[in-house]
């Protein structure tokens, strides 16, 4: 059986305490995970501060950058090492992860890498209230030892997100991935010593939240600064814990995102994005689309459009090419999931399709899997309607109006992201210019351009990473004032 180890300092370290990591596709044991205690937690922590003061300080910002060049190459070097242990922790079809997680994965070090040689310099000479001169610069220096908490949705996609640009800026991190997914942390450990990153720079501790690694790391006055991906309540326990030192906290968190389909949108394009929206991934990711509101005149054409391409979903074997819908990340999600599709119809639901279980063959059968489903006829205050899902479904109601669509896409807590289809630019610009939501995306779903700002409104988060927003979160900034 595969152990999964902890990686502290440029080593593997092994722990009495092991938990089981089993395949949501097959329900099958696919790894034992060596979780990490207080002793652990510490000596990470510690290895991360000794290695911000060791030679890893001393590479200029050439060196430094190249090597982070020459971990994406690792990573492609190794793409089946990587490819298969993403697939055995998600259960998610090979397709998605060789074109979507395994590719980010290296690009989320080159990227960075690249953005943060290309900064600019800002040089200000001014004169000062009282009339003297001065020359102002401001330096951009490390924060210093980062802890990371990851999700189980996008392991490598969202760790690497992190993990580069911190390290790209001269940080040290300390990585806590998802107890889910534990593998990809760390066989990256492997790939960052062959590219010669100094021992200490990058550690991964495993284990879970409350009382468990990410609690001991989160609470370890060593850690300078949080970044956090996960759960609006696990991130609301983060901030507190950050509290203790007053220490800066970058929280991605849940989303309840809505789709507005206007009767003039390319409608093929819209039920294949809506598609996308809801369905990649199995619905764990949280950008998905879980409410779609379509103008009424539209509403029944594209309902039906949406359930023939529900159906066409093929669960199925992660490895099979044809296989589109893995499974979902667990059986404690599945009962989460399955509760919403018995709820829906408790509340008077019309299942359009799905709503259950699907028939698998026998070898499957172990495995977290639910059908992509689609209802109507819920009322906006419904559970279903307001509370993150986070499983391959969505609700679709009619709207009537612009301003109606849109005060019923921002009737919620959450604010990550929002999908806005029509030919009408004019429109377009108004709606996305109204959505209260940290990303727009019109007539496209999941498009990226690293270098844009990334994050959630409201509930869905506190800060922005990517590009240079990312450098302004795994940095300090300092002002140099020189009279003249
Ligand atoms: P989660 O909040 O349950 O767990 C995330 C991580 O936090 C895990 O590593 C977990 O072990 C750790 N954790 C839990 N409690 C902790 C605590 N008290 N202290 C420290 N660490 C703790 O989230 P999840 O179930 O892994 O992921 C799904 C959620 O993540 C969804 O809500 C989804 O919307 C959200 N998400 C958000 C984004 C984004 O960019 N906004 C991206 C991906 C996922
Ligand atoms: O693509 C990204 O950079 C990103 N942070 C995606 C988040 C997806 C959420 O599940």
């Amino acid at each position: 059986m595969k152990a999964v180890l902890n990686f502290i300092d440029g080593e593997f370290v092994a722990t009495a305490r092991e938990f089981e990591k089993r395949s949501p596709a097959t329900g099958a044991l696919v790894a034992r995970v060596h979780e990490a205690g207080a002793a652990e937690v510490d000596a990470a922590v510690r290895a991360a501060r000794a290695a911000l003061r060791g030679p890893w300080a001393r590479l200029t910002l050439q060196e430094r950058t190249g090597l982070l060049h020459d971990v994406a190459a690792g990573i492609e070097r190794r793409f089946d090492d990587f490819l298969a242990a993403e697939v055995a922790d998600t259960g998610k079809p090979h397709g998605l992860a060789r074109t979507v997680d395994v590719p980010r994965g290296a690009a989320n070090f080159r990227v960075f890498a690249d953005a943060v040689r290309n900064v600019p310099t800002a040089l200000f000479e001014t004169a000062t209230p009282d009339g003297r001169g001065a020359l102002n610069y401001t330096v951009r220096t490390p924060v210093g030892v980062v802890g990371v908490i990851c999700p189980w949705n996008l392991p490598l996609l969202l760790l690497t997100w992190k993990v580069g640009p911190a390290l790209a800026c001269g940080n040290t991190v300390v990585v806590k991935p998802s107890e889910e997914t534990p593998q990809t942390a760390t066989l990256l450990g492997e790939v960052l010593n062959e590219a010669g990153v100094p021992r200490g720079v990058y550690n991964v501790v495993h284990g879970f939240g409350p009382g468990s690694a990410g609690e001991l790391l989160t609470a370890h006055p060593g850690v300078d600064a949080i970044t956090f991906t996960g759960e609006t309540r696990t991130g609301a326990a983060i901030m507190k814990a950050a509290a203790t030192g007053a220490r800066p906290v970058s929280l991605e968190m849940g989303g309840k995102n809505a789709a507005l389909v206007f009767a003039d949108c390319d409608l093929a394009a819209a039920v294949e994005g809506t598609l996308r929206s809801a369905f990649l991934n199995c619905g764990q990711v949280c950008l998905g689309t879980e409410r779609v509101y379509v103008e009424r005149p539209l509403f029944a054409r594209f309902v039906e459009a949406l359930r023939a391409g529900a159906e066409a979903l093929a669960p199925g074997d992660p490895a099979n090419p044809a296989t589109t819908l893995g499974p979902l990340i667990s059986e404690e999600h599945r009962r989460k999931v399955l509760s919403y599709y018995a709820r829906a119809v408790a509340d008077g639901a019309t299942v359009v399709t799905g709503g259950g279980v699907p028939a698998m063959p026998p070898e499957f059968a172990g495995g977290a899997w639910v059908q992509p489903t689609v209802w109507t006829g819920l009322a906006d205050d419904s559970a279903v309607c307001r509370e993150e899902i986070f499983g391959p479904c969505c609700h679709v109601a009619p709207f009537d109006d612009e301003d109606e669509a849109v005060a019923r896409a921002n009737d919620t807590p959450y604010g990550l992201a929002a999908t806005v289809w029509t030919k009408d630019l004019a429109r377009a610009h108004r709606v996305a210019a109204r959505l209260e939501a940290g990303i727009v995306w019109v007539n496209a779903w999941y498009l990226r351009d690293l270098r844009t700002p990334f994050g959630g409104a409201k509930q869905s988060g506190i800060g922005r990473e990517g590009g240079t927003y990312s450098l302004d979160f795994y940095t300090e900034l300092k002002n140099v004032c020189i009279k003249l």
